[in-house]
């Protein structure tokens, strides 16, 4: 009769994370190997996030995605490169309740679905590629019950989106550039889990939730075939970073923890604009922000907050603490009123065009 039909399915939830000292520059466009070492914070799995349901069945004739329900093309050379990665490592799975026995070598022939969902705005500049890469190479991983750790899983996820591979992890996460010309140590190590130092708060301002201009992808391609002081950057600057940050991290000292993040996140977008043609992430409203946050650090005589920026011009804000950043909360709200209180819009501040 009929053959057995089923569906074996993963379902995983993985936050977004936001580098403290930044990922710019590729040695290798392919494997997606970088020219210096980053660290980054991973957010609280309950607010930025991304939930990805995996799912197999020989039922299914083609490998399908969707994203945020809309179907997008799996053509594009990185996911292959996760999907082959992950297939090669893949194993026996045996389900007898449900009737599911799945040998390894069956791995190259079934196909997936795979449904996707962001709960804040993609390609917006708050790394939504980094949470979706992370979330599919975890969920992939489970499903076909692969045996790797989470630190040889994130060498999969890098080669979807470099960032990725920080959200494997949760608390201080670097990610180590690595030697090797094959990018097997180019993956991701935690520096301290979440519990280390939760007094901190993150309070993200979103700025405009459009999509930003210049892709991550081939801005860095750019800055790293026309800017002057990307190799200083890379070779001098972050380096010693890397060593500091680590440090200030480990002592909970947040002074140095904010100098260091909001001269990286400068240094980042000075490097942009010292990219030919010049590329600019942050606008008006960002660089009121930091100026706000610059005047607040001055006269309390110490930082209270760090502030750093990615590719857009969203700001990230770290309070030191909660009562700090419910000061915060105060003083956007104060100099950035919101222009709309019908919708969603009424958190995006400074784009009327929304
Ligand atoms: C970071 N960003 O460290 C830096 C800071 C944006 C600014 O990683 O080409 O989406 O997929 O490796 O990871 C954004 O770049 O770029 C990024 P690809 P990705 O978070």
């Amino acid at each position: 009769g009929e053959p057995a039909k089923w569906v074996s399915m993963v379902t995983a939830r993985t936050p977004t994370n936001i580098a403290v000292i930044k990922y710019w520059g590729k040695r290798d466009e392919t494997l997606i190997l970088p020219i210096n070492d980053s660290i980054s914070v991973t957010l609280d799995p309950n607010h930025l996030c991304t939930t990805t349901t995996v799912s197999c069945s020989p039922s299914f004739d083609q490998d399908r995605m969707w994203l945020n329900g809309k179907e997008i093309s799996l053509q594009g050379g990185r996911f292959q490169s996760c999907l082959r990665e992950i297939r090669a490592r893949a194993q026996d799975v045996e389900d007898e309740k449900k009737g599911i026995k799945i040998k390894k070598e069956d791995w190259q022939n079934l196909h997936l679905h795979i449904a996707s969902y962001n709960n804040f705005p993609t390609a917006a500049g708050l790394a939504s590629s980094a949470a979706g890469l992370a979330c599919l190479v975890f969920s992939l991983a489970k499903l076909m019950n692969l045996k790797e750790d989470n630190s040889q899983l994130s060498a999969i996820a890098r080669q979807g989106s470099g960032s990725a591979c920080r959200s494997l992890y949760g608390g201080f996460v670097k990610w180590v550039m690595g030697k090797e010309d094959n990018g097997s140590d180019s993956l991701a190590v935690q520096l301290a889990d979440e519990k280390h130092w939760d007094e901190l708060v993150i309070i993200i301002a979103v700025v405009s939730a459009r999509q930003k201009e210049t892709s991550s992808t081939s801005g860095m391609r750019d800055t790293v075939e026309t800017s002057a002081l990307i190799q200083h950057r890379a070779k001098e600057v972050v380096p010693k970073r890397i060593i500091q940050m680590e440090d200030a991290i480990q002592k909970r000292d947040f002074p140095s923890f904010a100098r260091l993040a909001c001269t990286d996140s400068n240094q980042f977008h000075a490097v942009c604009l010292d990219t030919y043609p010049p590329i600019f992430y942050m606008n008006d409203t960002s660089h009121r922000i930091i100026s706000c946050v610059e005047k607040w650090n001055r006269a309390e005589g110490t930082p209270q907050v760090a502030y750093t920026f990615d590719a857009g011009p969203n700001a990230v804000m770290i309070a030191r603490n909660r009562k700090t950043a419910a000061l915060l909360l105060q003083r956007l709200l104060y100099n950035f009123p919101p222009q709309s209180d019908t919708d969603l819009d009424s958190y995006i501040i400074g784009d009327k065009s929304i």
